[in-house]
């Protein structure tokens, strides 16, 4: 076919562009260690979840520091697999990066479960001041020996129950309701000791298990319930906070190694200014999400207190019945630095 005369400009300017970047990089030294690079990063959640608002930024980061060398390939709802498959991806090398919940990679990693202990974070941001502090770094020195390398925490957030069955407003309502877990012992435990019917699933089943009736409950914070539209089939929506929950932002290990100091740094310079976005994006919709849900026919309710110290009291032997399996000096640490960080 003959070029139009359109094409044909697009063409000068490809290569006008080419040439300048060429003059770039000679002009440039610093841009000598980077490399082009297409990076994969997929995850759980639907593209409407605050973890976009994230990855954007770190787009943004990239491509200014690369100088556009670098393509972010984004893939949602787990198109790509679940999170347990996509970092068996990552640790294979396969795939580059994971926006992943901690809480499916136990089995590769069993200190993670330290996050999936009930009730471990009072707010936000004793969340923070574990995970972007030391106690945080010691996990994710671990699971570099396990072949993938944590870049920064992201948030998923408290997690509150929804369900199909009534409101759950006393220890007693969660009897015998057929909930789904995420594939995790700490999780399974503490939904058997409320009295529930739990059941392990990997997150992209759940939808269609809710609308299905196969299960009647699962457990997610409010901009998850809403971005993944649980509202659509699930009634009540119950503010138990019985878990935070965080993401981690997974790069392969060995393409990891493949890269230059320079591109390792920048990886993990634009993951944490991604972090610091996505969590100010997480917080600021949380309250949102819960009405717009509401909004959405859902019911909502909160627990009174004496309820509450019921509900963590009969899921406090947890922490024991778990502690040799995550390590009784990591389940230590974090109480240590819990005590400190409340001054006590
Ligand atoms: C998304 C999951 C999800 C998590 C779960 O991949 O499985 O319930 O809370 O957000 O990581």
């Amino acid at each position: 076919m003959k070029p139009t005369s359109r094409t044909l400009a697009r063409k000068t300017l490809t290569r006008l562009g080419v040439t300048t970047i060429l003059a770039v990089g000679l002009a440039a030294p610093a841009l000598a260690d980077i490399s082009k690079r297409t990076i994969t990063v997929s995850n759980g959640v639907s593209e409407t979840h605050p973890v976009a608002d994230g990855v954007e930024a770190m787009r943004a980061c990239m491509s200014e520091r690369t100088d556009g060398a670098w393509t972010l390939n984004t893939f949602w709802s787990s198109s790509l697999g679940d999170d347990l498959q996509a970092t068996q991806a990552l640790r294979s090398g396969i795939q580059e990066m994971v926006i992943t919940s901690t809480s499916p990679l136990v089995g590769i990693e069993p200190a993670l479960g330290v996050f999936d202990l009930p009730f471990l974070f009072a707010n936000a941001e004793e969340a923070d001041a574990i995970l972007d502090g030391e106690f945080g770094q010691m996990i994710s020195d671990q699971l570099a020996e396990a072949g993938v390398v944590n870049l920064a925490y992201w948030e998923n957030g408290f997690r509150n129950l929804t369900n199909s069955v009534r409101p759950v407003e006393s220890l007693d309502d969660f009897e015998g309701m057929r909930v789904r877990v995420m594939q995790n012992n700490i999780f399974l435990d503490t939904f058997q000791t409320l009295g529930t019917n739990a059941m392990p699933m990997a997150f992209g089943e759940v939808f269609t298990a809710l609308e299905t009736g196969a299960i009647d409950a699962q457990e997610n914070p409010f901009v998850t319930i809403e971005t993944s539209q649980f509202y659509q089939v699930q009634d009540y929506v119950s503010a138990t906070r019985h878990a935070y929950t965080p993401f981690m932002v997974l790069f392969s290990g060995p393409i990891f190694g493949t890269y230059s100091q320079e591109e390792q740094q920048i990886l993990f310079d634009c993951a944490v200014i991604g972090r610091d976005v996505q969590r100010a994006t997480s917080r600021a919709l949380s309250d949102q999400s819960l009405a717009n849900i509401q909004e959405n026919g859902m019911q909502y309710n909160e627990l009174d207190e004496a309820e509450m110290q019921r509900i963590r009291d009969a899921v406090a032997p947890v922490y024991d019945r778990h502690a040799a399996t995550i390590g009784v000096e990591v389940v230590d640490g974090i109480r240590g630095a819990l005590a400190e960080l409340r001054g006590n």
